[in-house]
């Protein structure tokens, strides 16, 4: 596939996820009306949707094609913007702008930012669930992919990754490797891992493909976190919609910080081609699946 080509169906594919999230908002009305509007606020504000195009990806790539997996993409961008909305909020990086403008506390003040994460995060199962009202839905997958979202999201996955990251920050000792890849997995991984193996078990992928998609997302997760670093080293906070240089103005330890640029380049590269090589050898193809994936080896944002 061409790279113009990619480029156009990049866009096209995303303008669709962003129709489909506004289907998903919940109305602003009632006594809660702020708090749904912060919701929507954070939710609409723009971002890559990265998580909800690798669902619906691999969704095809084992021959999906139904409905079903519309839900479950909008619940995990509502997963993901939760944890931005409350990463950015005075308790953890007091962070003042997100996807290039006011991030949600600063807009609606900190409660505000609280619940709106904390209803982000409910309305993300509340709307998941609604699979089930499908006449195509199989349950028993439907249920098997919740069960991966929940535990990917929860203290076994990002909010463990989380945890381990803030008391890195009061580690004077530099972190060992076991400790940052322990962060990596956790607080990166998890998520792109469930939104991969979200869209593989739906499509009823055998357990040892939904194994091996497991992996590769482990793979891109940790190289995204990797370039993740290193952009706010040489990133543009304009096309970055956030400040750059706050990982050494914090000075947090990563991955960059502790092996230099080149060798972290060299890693994401490395990392990202594995991933590759382990969906080539899964059954099914998805071409725009797999330049995606090298794509995000140059993302600049
Ligand atoms: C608060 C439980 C809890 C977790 C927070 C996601 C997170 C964990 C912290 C945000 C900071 C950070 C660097 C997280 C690592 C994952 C990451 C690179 C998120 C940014 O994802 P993008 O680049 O964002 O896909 P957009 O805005 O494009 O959706």
């Amino acid at each position: 596939m061409e790279d113009s080509r990619f480029q156009v169906q990049l866009l096209e594919k995303t303008e669709q996820i962003e129709m489909l999230l506004k289907n998903y908002l919940p109305a602003e009305e009632g006594f809660q009306k702020t708090v749904l509007e912060a919701m929507n606020y954070s939710l609409m504000a723009g971002g890559k949707r990265l998580r909800p195009l690798l669902m619906q990806e691999t969704y095809k790539l084992f021959g999906g094609d139904s409905q079903v997996i519309l839900p479950f993409m909008a619940a995990i961008e509502m997963i993901h913007t939760y944890s931005l909305v409350h990463d950015d909020l005075p308790a953890m990086d007091n962070d003042e702008y997100r996807r290039g403008r006011k991030t949600t506390h600063v807009v609606y003040g900190e409660a505000f930012g609280i619940l709106a994460g904390d209803g982000l995060l409910n309305y993300a199962f509340e709307t998941a669930l609604t699979a089930l009202d499908m006449p195509q839905a199989d349950a028993a997958r439907v249920g098997r992919a919740l069960s991966v979202l929940a535990r990917k999201a929860g203290v076994y996955g990002m909010i463990g990754g989380q945890t381990a990251d803030i008391e890195a920050e009061e580690q004077a000792a530099p972190l060992t490797k076991e400790q940052l890849l322990f962060i990596h997995e956790k607080k990166t991984a998890a998520l792109i891992q469930a939104a991969m193996m979200v869209g593989a078990i739906l499509a009823g992928a055998s357990e040892k493909a939904v194994s091996k998609i497991e992996k590769c997302a482990y793979n891109i997760g940790i190289a995204f976190q990797i370039q993740d670093d290193i952009l706010d080293v040489v990133g543009d906070s304009v096309e970055l919609g956030k400040p750059v240089g706050s990982d050494e103005k914090n000075h947090k330890q990563t991955y960059v910080t502790i092996n230099g640029l080149e060798q972290s380049r060299k890693e994401v590269a490395l990392l990202s081609e594995e991933a590759v090589t382990i969906l080539a050898d899964v059954e099914g193809e998805n071409e725009f699946l797999t330049k995606l994936i090298l794509m995000l080896i140059n993302r600049r944002k």
